[in-house]
């Protein structure tokens, strides 16, 4: 059994889509990130970087009692991993799985990140930050646009966790009102891995992202804004 803690974002969606399309049980473990639950000591043992998601599994293939996995990105590989599904098995289509996957976590998802704080958080508008990276976020998009009008999926032929770690990004585009459509082999990627009944079980129910986390300008209380960027969040690194 695989605890999975879990906020319901895209780096959230990761891991349950991933568990779905795995058929590896797990146990949902949630936490709001508006409340800071994710700033604890106890969750600092599983993920020392108090960034969601993590996973603990508590039956490792190599043993030796549970095993915790922190940064999506270094998940979704433990998992292919575990299984030897999602992820090529010829050396040359696997190192390509892994170059876009690096690909998401380097580049797309941080960069995605700051475009989104500065243009949906940041207190006070801040014209460079908001030019900075949303040309940034959509030089990234017309970079994984050209690769998906050459190959089915970033991989290639193959359906693998580099498309995992990509398709969730959806409701990260919404709330910066990038419409997917103008990219239209992306959307057609999109389609696609939509249709997918695991990518479906992966963002239902408790698993779909909220209203809260979709604002296109959101406002924080101060509570809530020190447990996101604040001095609670930066606090809980010394408290532990
Ligand atoms: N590089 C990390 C990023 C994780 C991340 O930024 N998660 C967000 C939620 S989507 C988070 O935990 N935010 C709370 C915080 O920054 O304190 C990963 O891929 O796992």
């Amino acid at each position: 059994m695989i605890d999975l803690h879990f906020v319901a974002t895209p780096n959230g969606q990761k891991i349950s889509i991933a568990l779905e399309e795995l058929g590896l049980p797990y146990t949902l473990i949630t936490y709001d990130l508006f409340k800071g639950d994710h700033l604890t000591p106890a969750y600092a043992q599983i993920n020392p970087n108090y960034k969601m998601p993590a996973i603990v599994d508590h039956d490792p293939p190599f043993g030796g009692g549970p095993h915790a996995v922190f940064e999506s990105g270094a998940v979704l590989q433990y998992l292919a991993e575990k299984t030897g599904k999602l992820l090529p098995a010829d050396p040359r289509q696997r190192s390509v799985a892994i170059q876009w996957l690096t690909w998401q976590v380097a580049c797309l998802g941080p960069m995605g990140g700051q475009a989104a704080h500065f243009v949906r958080y940041a207190r006070e508008q801040i014209p460079y930050a908001i030019d900075r990276y949303t040309k940034e976020l959509a030089r990234l998009m017309r970079v994984m646009e050209k690769r998906l009008g050459e190959a089915t999926y970033l991989a290639g032929d193959e359906y693998s966790i580099a498309d995992i770690a990509c398709w969730p990004g959806r409701s990260a585009a919404f709330t910066m009102n990038i419409d997917l459509e103008k990219y239209p082999n992306t959307y057609r990627w999109f389609k696609l891995i939509e249709a997918r009944p695991a990518v479906q079980r992966g963002r239902e129910a408790d698993k779909a992202v909220p209203d809260k986390y979709l604002q296109k300008r959101a406002v924080l209380t101060p509570e809530q804004w020190s447990n996101l960027f604040g001095d609670r969040n930066h606090a809980a690194v010394d408290a532990a």
